[in-house]
């Protein structure tokens, strides 16, 4: 299929012109503005070639319309956008960039800063997204793009130490974002509050592009804080919200907080709004509980994965159940298997795998590792769920060194890697320790060179110039040694009971 837009979104939009399509912290913008924006970014970025022809441009640009600009832009010239995190220091770009083997990168003017000395090093071209705007040729031919081409590589973290970048088609996110507007009946008449960061696919795909493909609105916050969010949910016309469970919990503890009449304006915006949802990370149901009472909304729980989108949701009409993720979207064919592969019967645990046209196409210049997460066309997601009534209950990942903190999925293995090289460090082992507001808080055991002195507040500061902050951990144990079985590994389990009790 030949389109001359990326997945259609800009003939889309072109059907609602006049409508408003982002509102960000410097103002309005319409489907035209952004259409216009992202027209003139792609002739920009061409500079008078054909076809961009899947070169990678990464963007380092903070939520708002410069954004979506840069996103569309590179997609309308036929680039694959590579989305850079706002929250990551020098290091972890470096490594996004050269893996993505970027051909340029464009930053919003404050932040040009933090790349402009990894490029110069590269070789790279470096756009502020104020030069993307502006004119490139008038007119400029842009190239058709087939449905098949790659479109967009997002970092996930894994069971290897380092990043894989996940490659999805526009197919991927055309499918992506069909099943979940159809689902939860997204329209034009829809407002949703973008917290959420957009180096991810909730951000990137559930909010952000699902609005834009609905012609709906998306106010884009710069980063997730309380106090906002609720004045939003009380003061302006939502439709909808969506975010992690941590922030859920943040929006809690901020309304108990509250005077009890700022506390019944709050409650009473959240009533305007016709559907909340929750994901990324297992919803406790107090939580849900919990946000039942204040706000009057059963939170709608789905679970999904950068590779494949979003995959098990609970219903827009019918019975949410607390502490399921509900049954497959429209699309999307979910299976549960044992280790040898074979289907197991119903109520029995197995291993979630997924198949269907939002399934991403390759990790990126990894062959290998993208023929280990596939099986007969399946790809195998590492989460171990059952399912009973129809109804999906995740139990877990089989790998004890992927963690979820806040929502982001996080390798043991790399924050391990990367606090060997601290000089004072001999070894070291990270876990994820179970946290009612977090999910889990990463936790790091360390045995330290003999004479070394290092304080918790000096490692974590080291950490935090390598690793985003959300990798830094929380809790540090200074050990004389790991615990190990009998071959020699580090057991795991046992180094989480080294943070059960207090120290
Ligand atoms: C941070 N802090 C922690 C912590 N993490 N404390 C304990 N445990 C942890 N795990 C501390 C920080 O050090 C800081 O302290 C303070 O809490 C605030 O940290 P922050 O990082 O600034 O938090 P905040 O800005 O409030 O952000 C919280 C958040 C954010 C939940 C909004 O983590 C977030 O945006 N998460 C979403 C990630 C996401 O989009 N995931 C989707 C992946 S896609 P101090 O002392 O420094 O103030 C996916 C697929 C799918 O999963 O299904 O959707
Ligand atoms: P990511 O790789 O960042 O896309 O994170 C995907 C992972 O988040 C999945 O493999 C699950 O482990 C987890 N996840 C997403 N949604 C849920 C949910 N509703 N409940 C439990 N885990 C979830």
């Amino acid at each position: 299929m030949m389109e001359r837009s990326p997945p259609g979104l800009v003939d889309r939009a072109l059907k609602c012109r006049e409508r408003t399509a982002l509102i960000d912290v410097a103002g309005a913008y319409t489907y035209a503005d952004l259409v216009r924006g992202s027209q003139a970014a792609a002739a920009r970025l061409l500079e008078g070639a054909a076809d961009l022809a899947e070169a990678r441009v990464a963007f380092l640009v903070e939520p708002g319309f410069d954004y979506v600009v840069a996103q569309w832009g590179i997609w309308l010239a036929g680039g694959v956008a590579v989305p850079l995190a706002v929250s990551h220091p020098p290091p972890e770009l470096a490594y996004t960039i050269t893996d993505s083997d970027a051909s340029m990168v464009i930053a919003s003017a404050t932040l040009i800063d933090r790349v402009r000395s990894i490029c110069d090093a590269a070789g790279l071209p470096c756009l502020t997204t104020d030069e993307l705007g502006e004119d490139g040729p008038k007119n400029a031919a842009l190239p058709e793009l087939a449905a098949e081409r790659r479109a967009m590589i997002l970092y996930t973290s894994g069971t290897t130490s380092r990043p894989k970048g996940v490659v999805s088609t526009h197919a991927n996110i055309r499918a992506q974002v069909e099943t979940l507007v159809d689902a939860w009946e997204w329209g034009p008449n829809d407002h949703v509050l973008l917290v959420l960061p957009l180096h991810h696919v909730h951000g990137i795909i559930n909010v952000l592009t699902c609005a834009l493909w609905s012609g709906a609105r998306c106010t884009m916050h710069r980063g997730f804080e309380a106090e906002a969010v609720w004045t939003v949910l009380a003061e302006d016309d939502l439709t909808l919200f969506m975010a992690v469970p941590t922030v859920y919990s943040k929006l809690i503890g901020c309304w108990e907080a509250a005077p009890a009449e700022r506390r019944e304006d709050l409650s009473n915006g959240c009533r305007r709004l016709r559907l909340m949802v929750s994901g990324s990370a297992a919803l406790p149901v107090t939580v849900l509980d919990r946000w039942r009472s204040i706000s009057g909304h059963t939170l709608l729980e789905r679970y999904g994965m950068t590779e494949i989108g979003m995959a098990l949701s609970n219903p827009l009409r019918g019975e949410r159940r607390p502490g399921h993720v509900g049954a497959p979207l429209p699309g999307v064919e979910v299976r549960l298997v044992d280790e040898l592969g074979d289907p197991v019967p119903e109520g029995s645990p197995g291993e979630i795998r997924i198949r269907g046209a939002s399934v991403f196409s390759e990790y990126w210049r990894r062959p290998e590792a993208t023929g280990e997460a596939f099986v007969d066309g399946w790809f195998r997601t590492g989460d171990v769920a059952q399912v009973s009534d129809g109804y999906y209950r995740i139990l877990g990942r089989s790998s004890v060194d992927i963690l979820k903190s806040g929502g982001y999925k996080i390798s043991a293995l790399e924050i391990e890697e990367v606090l060997r090289t601290h000089p004072e460090v001999t070894e070291c082992a990270v876990v994820g320790v179970e946290d009612e507001e977090w999910g889990e808080r990463v936790s790091a055991a360390l045995v330290l060179r003999a004479g070394a002195s290092l304080s918790e507040g000096e490692l974590r500061q080291w950490a935090s110039e390598r690793l985003a902050s959300y990798k830094v951990p929380r809790d540090v144990f200074f050990t004389a040694e790991l615990p190990r079985n009998a071959m020699g590994k580090v057991t795991k389990l046992e180094v989480k009971k080294l943070f059960a009790a207090p120290f």
